[in-house]
């Protein structure tokens, strides 16, 4: 059976819509970000990377959702194009694009809308520098100054738009 090793993020969760949708039998184990789990050394043995998603299927490791998600496809025969050269390239040339741009860059959106907004704050010059935290901030993070992460941020941050903190 498929151990599917998850939290309930957006990447994981992929993975979780694919598994129902594909109608495969699976075993959901918790790994907690927040706790430190994905640094368990049971964990990095089978994501050297220290995230979640992974899968385990009768010793077959598979880890990053997007290798995942291709893996399930081609294992259950679900989501797949007729096989040709054209429908093979637009099917990676889509998957890629999801993997490298849709991905990462929505992630880091939400990152430095909600966690690090502190970062747009700095001159171009010193973004070099900005994660060196006495660079940053010589006399100490806003955030740990009294008040809230987001209640300490400069003025001129923009509010969140769609997005809901
Ligand atoms: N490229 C990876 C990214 C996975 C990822 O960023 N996972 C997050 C949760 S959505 C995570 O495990 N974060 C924990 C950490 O960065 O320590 C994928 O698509 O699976």
């Amino acid at each position: 059976m498929i151990k599917f090793y998850f939290n309930g993020s957006p990447n994981p969760t992929k993975i979780a819509l694919a598994l129902e949708e594909m109608g495969l039998v699976y075993e959901a184990i918790p790994v907690d970000p927040r706790r430190g789990e994905q640094f368990n050394p049971d964990y990095l043995a089978i994501n050297p990377n220290a995230k979640v998603p992974s899968i385990v299927d009768d010793g077959v490791t598979v880890f990053d959702s997007n290798a995942i998600l291709l893996y399930l496809a081609e294992k259950a025969g679900r989501f797949l194009p007729p096989a040709s050269a054209a429908n093979r390239a637009e099917l990676l040339s889509w998957l890629m694009f999801v993997a490298t741009g849709v991905g990462p860059f929505g992630g880091q959106a939400v990152h430095f809308r909600h966690f690090a907004p502190e970062c747009k704050t700095l001159p171009r010059r010193d973004r070099g520098t900005a994660s060196r935290p006495e660079s940053r901030h010589p006399q100490g993070p806003p955030s740990f100054q009294g008040g809230d992460r987001r209640g300490d941020a400069p003025q001129h941050v923009p509010p969140p738009g769609r997005l809901k903190s």
